[in-house]
């Protein structure tokens, strides 16, 4: 064979070995979409906004009387830019919800508080909560004080549509944002918060309010969410608030470079036969997941996603029964056509597999707006 023959022959040899390869590349791709869809079983749902008069979002939802009550930011366009600490989510007051049938007609209860009425706080009135108490109702919201550092304070109501009275300032010893209050089997109420970036988490990180944000570094324990048990009078914290540890499957702290499965923001709690389900949303990789518990202080370990992201850069949900069966409410921003900062609050059901864990759902709108 002379020279020319053989580069043929290697070429062609070449160009066999090389089509196997990619043919066999595509199999396995093929395979591993498979076996990941199968193991995420994501169920892609349709939702209406629930409101569609005004923005609504951060839904707390929570079934006072026999009917669901949402307790949601208000948002409003108040001109002010967009940037990574959520100047532009420049809320003033807050508005309650309710529903007689889940996905029924939705009631707007009007306006129940308005920044102006709350002595310490001056702007940014963002993700509330509510409890109920011995017939008497709170809300409990982050605001920014006169140094714009933000706190929780609370509000009283005879009714779960308010308006609610504000207590003179805010609960001592809470800082950072999006409270979520759960009443446990056994008549004891936690408050579980705190977000990072906007929501300052970081710099509390040595105890006391730092001058500038400061993170630890990918490779250590990232931030984590904080507790407080409530004290009797539901109006201040009865401890001191202390860290939830987050693990992975191996029991390993989650990593601040996890940004998939770390904490961001938007706890929210709810408990089933005994195990404790703390849902929050990653933030920056925009889903909503969940870790579980037998404990409400923790540890609690990673163990899926429950909402895929959805249009508009944030994800904020809650989690409640009612009437036998379990629904999600979160919003997004299709009615404003994906503007971060205006956004709507939605509902669909929840479903958990025998095991207890829950099937992930992706209520992403992205399509239908483009
Ligand atoms: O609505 C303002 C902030 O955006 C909330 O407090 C966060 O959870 C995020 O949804």
């Amino acid at each position: 064979m002379n020279k020319r023959s053989l580069y043929s022959v290697m070429l062609i040899g070449l160009i066999l070995m090389s089509c196997k390869n990619e043919a066999e590349k595509d199999k396995t791709e093929e395979k591993s979409d498979v076996s990941e869809t199968a193991q995420n079983d994501v169920r892609k749902v349709e939702t209406e906004p629930l409101v569609t008069k005004d923005f609504t979002a951060d839904p707390s939802a929570h079934v006072f009387n026999d009917k669901i009550y949402i307790y949601p930011s208000h948002d409003f366009d108040s001109g002010v830019p967009e940037d990574d600490l959520g100047n532009h989510f420049n809320m003033r007051d807050y508005h309650v919800y309710s529903m007689d049938s889940a996905g029924g007609e939705v009631t707007d209860h009007g306006v129940v508080l308005d920044v102006d009425d709350v002595e310490w706080a001056t702007r940014q009135m963002w993700a509330p909560d509510a409890a109920e108490k011995d017939g008497k109702y709170y809300l409990y919201f982050p605001a920014k004080d006169e140094n714009d550092i933000f706190r929780i304070g609370v509000a009283v109501a005879n009714t779960p549509e308010g308006p609610f009275t504000p207590m003179p300032d805010y609960i001592e010893n809470s800082y950072s944002i999006d409270p979520a209050v759960f009443e446990d089997t056994d008549g004891e109420y936690y408050m579980y918060f705190g977000g990072i970036w906007g929501g300052q988490l970081q710099r509390w990180e040595t105890g006391s309010f730092a001058d500038a944000d400061k993170y630890p570094v990918d490779s250590v324990k990232a931030i984590e969410p904080r507790i407080a048990k409530l004290d009797k009078n539901m109006v201040s914290f009865s401890e001191e608030p202390k860290r939830i540890q987050l693990l992975d499957e191996e029991g390993n702290d989650l990593l601040t470079g996890d940004n998939d499965r770390r904490f961001f923001e938007a706890a929210w709690v709810h408990k089933i036969d005994g195990t404790y389900y703390l849902s929050y949303s990653t933030g920056d990789t925009h889903k909503i997941v969940y870790a579980t518990s037998d404990n409400p202080y923790g540890p609690f370990t990673y163990q899926g996603v429950i909402l895929e992201p959805v249009l508009g850069w944030t994800n904020h949900h809650s989690i409640v029964q009612f009437k036998g069966k379990w629904y999600l409410f979160f919003h997004d921003s299709s009615l404003s056509k994906g503007k971060t900062f205006l956004r709507s609050v939605k509902m669909t059901e929840l479903t958990f597999n025998e095991d207890g864990s829950i099937q992930t759902i992706n209520a992403a709108v992205q399509d239908s707006i483009n």
